[in-house]
């Protein structure tokens, strides 16, 4: 086991103690440990193996032993233990938003509730309300929670459809009767959040690849077989449906399963209006439903299906219906931006907040995976919860970037770290440090992280004066949703992309897969009124650093070219537009 697993199960171990009832400070224990041990910079194998887990602060004896038999055995009889005597249910209960164990436990040892259907009946009943701690309001917010859940239960963010995906067509690739093999459907469109995968591939032997498909390790349940398709369940909870079709289908069933709905139904129009027929087995010569290959008007690629429908390519990532035909009739649509076109990342964070890696760690990190630069933006002091940094620790912060910023100039190295803050917005709009220490920042992020609840008025006008402080280069991810968990708070985004083009304020397209906002579908508007974008990690550990691609990849779906990023510039251009908007000569070039 490696120490993020371990970390893990020393976390579980925390929830299932105060689940139990037991002594807060021995689930306490386990937590500080699953950090520790999070935390570690020595490989923990090596450490369990010299018996050196004694040198870890924060372990004690117990611990030590636990991590042990984890890390030697890959198991652990205590945990086994400990979870086989916690009733399912309460742990199902705990995904539900707004329940954390103590209010689960409560719920177990004054109803007896032990399911999700248990506590909703009993919220209707108004049971839950007369529970000491909870209330009226508590009751309803957990039926909300409990509504949420459901309508989200079957939707998975798309990081965890690439990674269930990818293993499948790795496999898939390989096979010898597969001739080609795509991934479709909104994994392929690149959505924030998937329904299910889907994989078209084409074949001279069908049934072998159905077959080989769902025996798949990964396959956890079949769920139909036929002759072209299979539908599985993948280990973690999705479904994923493959089609074989022969190679000469391959283009048309692709683009048909690749394309949404509303995509596809302006496809076949164009298909009629020509005295053509289009579906998943090709493009026919025919005024009604076939798919007799004598009638077919071969098309071996997606482009060719385009052009024989009197268009220009359109890119997976913008088959919704949403202009991509008022463009593709008259001209080449945009060349989007590339994941390779950006140099850093203008959101992230240091082990000096909440992220992981002290400064001269990330620095090496980031100039080892090709980047040019990487802005610290650590949170400021009223995200307590967040450690975030006070006027004194971030300017000691400064001094600290500098030293590496001067040991790299040194060492020959152009990659460079750039000072920032992501301050918080406080009510009215006010912002946690004062414009004199924004000034000597290079990068300011300006995010909203309370007050959620406020009115739309509220929040749009705290938004817009952010917008209109001189020394804020960047509204950080606007509406704060959380997506299959939270929201997005109430902000008239036009409202506030509007501000931003009249103030020359950047805004965020933030590209953790849990955000990923500002939402695609506001970047037209906001690309209409020269609003630039940032692609920003928000990076906390190193392996956020990834993020870049995701967000790189949510930019295509909202039409944004190399020329609306803004963290594409090389550094001695980032520098100049970051300068823009304080001089205010030319804040939005
Ligand atoms: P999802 O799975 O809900 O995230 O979204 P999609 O877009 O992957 O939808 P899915 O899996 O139901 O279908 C895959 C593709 O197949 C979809 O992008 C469009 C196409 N498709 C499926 N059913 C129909 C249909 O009834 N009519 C049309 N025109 N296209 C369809
Ligand atoms: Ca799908
Ligand atoms: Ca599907
Ligand atoms: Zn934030």
């Amino acid at each position: 086991m490696d120490k993020e697993q371990v970390g893990e199960v020393l976390a579980e171990i925390a929830v299932l103690l105060e689940l139990k009832g037991e002594n807060p400070f021995k689930s306490r224990a386990y937590i500080n440990g699953a950090r520790a041990i999070e935390m570690l910079s020595a490989p923990l194998g090596q450490l369990v193996a010299e018996d050196r887990l004694g040198e870890v602060k924060g372990l004690g004896a117990a611990l030590q032993q636990k991590i042990g038999e984890l890390v030697r055995t890959g198991r652990l009889g205590y945990y086994e233990d400990l979870k086989a005597s916690v009733p399912p249910g309460l742990l199902e209960m705990l995904k539900i938003p707004g329940l954390g164990p103590k209010k689960v436990k409560a719920l177990h040892d004054h109803l007896g509730l032990e399911s999700v259907e248990a506590l909703e009946k009993a919220c209707r009943e108004g049971l839950v309300a007369d529970v000491a701690g909870f209330g009226d309001k508590t009751q309803i917010r957990i039926l909300e929670g409990i509504a949420f859940q459901k309508t989200h239960a079957s939707r998975h963010l798309y990081i965890d459809a690439l990674e269930a995906a990818e293993p499948v067509m790795e496999a898939l690739r390989g096979h010898p009767d597969v001739i080609r093999c795509a991934l479709a459907g909104s994994s392929r469109r690149h959505k924030e959040v998937i329904g299910d995968i889907d994989f078209v591939v084409s074949s001279k032997a069908p049934s072998n690849v159905l077959d080989f498909f769902a025996s798949l390790p990964s396959v956890e349940k079949v769920l139909a077989k036929g002759e072209t398709k299979t539908s599985v369940i993948l280990a973690g909870g999705l479904q994923a449906d493959l089609r074989v079709v022969a190679d000469a289908e391959f283009a048309f069933a692709l683009a048909y399963f690749t394309g949404s709905k509303e995509h596809n139904i302006v496809m076949r129009q164009r298909a009629i209006e020509r005295g053509l027929r289009l579906n998943e087995y090709g493009l026919f010569r025919s005024t009604e439903e076939t798919r007799d290959p004598a009638l077919r008007v071969g098309c071996s690629t997606e482009l060719e299906i385009f052009q024989q429908l009197g268009l220009h390519y359109v890119p997976p990532e913008l088959r919704e219906d949403r202009g991509e035909f008022a463009i593709a009739e008259k001209e080449p649509l945009p060349r989007l931006i590339e994941w390779t076109d950006l140099r850093g990342s203008l959101h992230n964070h240091s082990v000096w907040s909440d992220g992981r890696g002290s400064l001269e760690e990330i620095a090496h990190q980031m100039l080892e995976i090709g980047c040019a630069y990487w802005a610290i933006t650590d949170h400021s002091k009223s995200s307590f919860q967040a450690n975030g940094l006070d006027p004194a620790r971030l300017r000691a912060q400064i001094i600290e970037v500098r030293r590496v910023n001067e040991k790299l100039a040194a060492e020959g190295c152009d990659f460079r770290l750039l000072t920032g803050s992501e301050v918080d917005i406080l009510n009215e709009g006010r912002l946690d440090y004062d414009d004199e220490l924004l000034a000597e920042l290079d990068v300011v992020v300006a995010s909203i992280h309370s007050g959620f609840s406020q009115t739309e008025t509220e929040l749009t006008t705290r938004l817009i004066r952010a917008a209109e402080n001189p020394y804020v280069h960047m509204l950080g991810h606007l509406t704060g949703r959380l997506l299959l968990e939270r929201d997005a708070y109430k902000v008239n985004q036009e409202a506030v992309i509007d501000a931003c083009a009249e103030t020359g304020t950047w805004i965020e397209l933030n590209a953790n897969p849990h955000r990923f906002d500002m939402d695609w579908r506001q970047w037209a508007y906001a690309r209409s009124k020269g609003v630039r974008c940032v692609i920003n990690c928000d990076a906390h550990r190193f392996e956020h650093a990834g993020y870049l691609r995701l967000g790189a990849g949510i930019a295509r779906k909202g039409g944004l070219t190399k020329g609306d990023v803004v963290n594409v510039l090389a550094l001695g251009d980032l520098r100049k537009a970051l300068a823009g908007k304080r001089s205010r000569k030319n804040p939005n070039p």
